[in-house]
């Protein structure tokens, strides 16, 4: 049951409702956070509230799954992946093209639900639906290119080759920050290539996922495909530990902190089962003397600043050269001021809330720390007096002993420090476990191409003259070391959704043995 209760703040604030937004997508406000073939009419578990950051008022509350209905969902799931992986792969695509279709109609509108729940900017909102309408397009034209390679065999009148199956029903836990493009991500991609979804999304936005579901629901009605892609909203007792020991589920994609992705490994790899982990960034980015500051100015401001500091691409780490460490510090302070912070649905701001009260709790304990350990607070960083969790974003000088530096803060705190030399710069940059985003800024080639190579940075996506954040879905998406290393989206992250087999073929009636091997009678 959801159960949408109107905001006490819908009188000071013209946001428009979850209601209203739901109802111009077409969905009935009355549903589960379990869906399998079909929508479970009572699912076991509590009700939970979606909470609007931006006022801290419940939007709707949504009945959470038991056991029980995992079992339900799975088991449909599970059954169906028999027959998808049976219909041709670029039929299977077309299924994703018009799903890719319905978010096109949807986009503004459930980018404006992703504002309301997860409190970004409407922008970045409807940023995120382009996002997943983009990876549907991109698993389109991937369900004709499911390729296998070739080989010569050493023996004669042998066919060497590999093709690619499916792996069985996905697994996808995904987080607030990105509550529906890193979903599609990997459902898009899962699907073509023959898998059906799992979707576990983050309890603190459920009502995103669920008008998701619908939106997929229509697709899949009109081909008779149900339950290919299915919801689970559950706490991690209930449901997600089950997922994660669940054998009938081969892969587990999941995002979030280091923390969780290392239990994920733990308990997937212990039924030797895969994962993709997209965990905790700490990115850096290099400007170098010779930089087009503005330029670097804007990438920067946008990297800090945007969804808050809640992307794990987010820029956290600043690494300024001395002779020019000054003036941007300056720039940036005052471009800082100008940030209008506030109501995200508000098409003129341009940061919203943090997600919740212990994510404020958090940064401000971040910031204490940090002041204690040497470091200094050269703007911002306080709670703003409003309801909701609204923060001003802080610029910090960081010194880099410290230990804090190491941590991933999940809020917009930009540490700058200062360096002397390239190597300097990149030590420092690449002194933190976690290895995701990483940029320079120079139109120096030999240190752009310095900071690309092998003594470059270590992270799995590295930019020149960009910021860290705002990844294009082309790519495979992903980081080094404690981020996880694994891969999503573009290039052959398809990969890692299907399980390769070596196939040989002897067309002769001889029966050679590799490696020239005789064993005779
Ligand atoms: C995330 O924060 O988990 O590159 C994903 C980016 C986005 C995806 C971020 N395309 O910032």
């Amino acid at each position: 049951m959801l159960e949408t209760t109107p905001s006490p703040q819908s009188e000071a604030s013209p946001q428009p409702q979850a209601a209203e937004i739901l109802a111009r997508l077409g969905i009935e406000p009355v549903n589960s956070g379990a869906h399998g073939v079909d929508w479970i009419a009572q699912p076991g578990g509590e009700l939970l509230d979606s909470i609007n950051p931006a006022t801290g008022a419940s939007l709707a509350a949504v009945r959470l799954a038991m056991e029980e209905d995992y079992d339900e969902v799975t088991y449909q799931t599970a059954k169906l992946f028999e027959k998808w992986r049976m219909f041709p792969a670029p039929k299977r695509g077309l299924i994703v093209r018009e799903i890719g279709d319905e978010l096109r109609k949807a986009k503004e509108d459930l980018g404006a639900l992703v504002s309301l729940e997860a409190g970004k900017i409407l922008a970045e909102g409807r940023g995120e639906v382009q996002e997943m309408i983009d990876i549907a397009d991109f698993a389109v034209g991937l369900s004709r290119q499911l390729y296998g390679l070739t080989m010569h065999s050493e023996r004669p009148a042998h066919r060497m080759y590999e093709q690619w199956h499916p792996l069985g029903m996905v697994g996808v836990i995904t987080a607030f920050n990105f509550p529906v493009a890193v979903w599609a991500w990997n459902a898009m991609i899962a699907a073509v290539c023959g898998n059906t979804v799992l979707w576990k999304p983050s309890l603190k936005t459920p009502l995103t996922a669920i008008a998701v579901q619908h939106l997929v629901n229509r697709v899949l009605d009109r081909h008779g495909w149900r339950g290919v892609f299915s919801l689970i909203i559950g706490t991690d007792s209930q449901v997600s530990q089950r997922l994660l020991e669940d054998r009938r589920i081969p892969l587990v994609s999941a995002t979030g902190s280091c923390q969780m992705g290392q239990h994920v490994a733990q308990w997937v790899g212990a039924r030797f089962g895969r994962t993709i982990l997209e965990l905790g960034g700490n990115n850096g980015v290099i400007i170098m003397p010779d930089a087009d500051l503005e330029l670097a100015l804007r990438a920067v401001l946008f990297g800090a600043v945007g969804t808050a500091g809640q992307r794990c691409t987010t820029i956290r780490r600043l690494f300024l050269h001395r002779s020019i460490a000054e003036t941007f510090t300056k720039r940036l302070i005052e471009a800082y001021r100008q940030v209008r912070i506030g109501d995200p649905l508000n098409p003129s701001t341009l940061m919203g809330p943090l997600i919740d009260e212990r994510a404020v709790t958090r940064m401000m304990q971040a910031l204490a720390l940090i002041e204690s350990g040497g470091g200094e607070i050269l703007y911002g960083g306080k709670r703003l007096d409003r309801p909701g969790y609204f923060v001003e974003p802080a610029i910090v000088r960081a010194h880099p002993q410290m230990k804090i530096l190491r941590e991933e803060i999940f809020a917009p705190i930009l540490y700058v420090l200062e360096f002397d030399t390239l190597d300097e710069a990149i030590e420092w940059h690449n002194n933190v476990p976690q290895g995701l985003s990483s940029a320079i800024f120079t139109r120096d080639l030999i240190a752009a191409e310095t900071f690309l190579s092998h003594r470059g940075s270590d992270c799995g996506i590295a930019n020149v003259n960009l910021g860290t954040s705002g990844a294009e879905i082309g790519g495979a998406f992903g980081g080094e070391k404690d981020t996880g290393g694994g891969r999503e989206a573009g290039s052959d992250s398809w990969k890692a959704y299907m399980r390769r087999q070596t196939v040989t073929i002897n067309w002769s009636s001889e029966l050679p043995l590799a490696q020239g091997i005789r064993f005779e009678l």
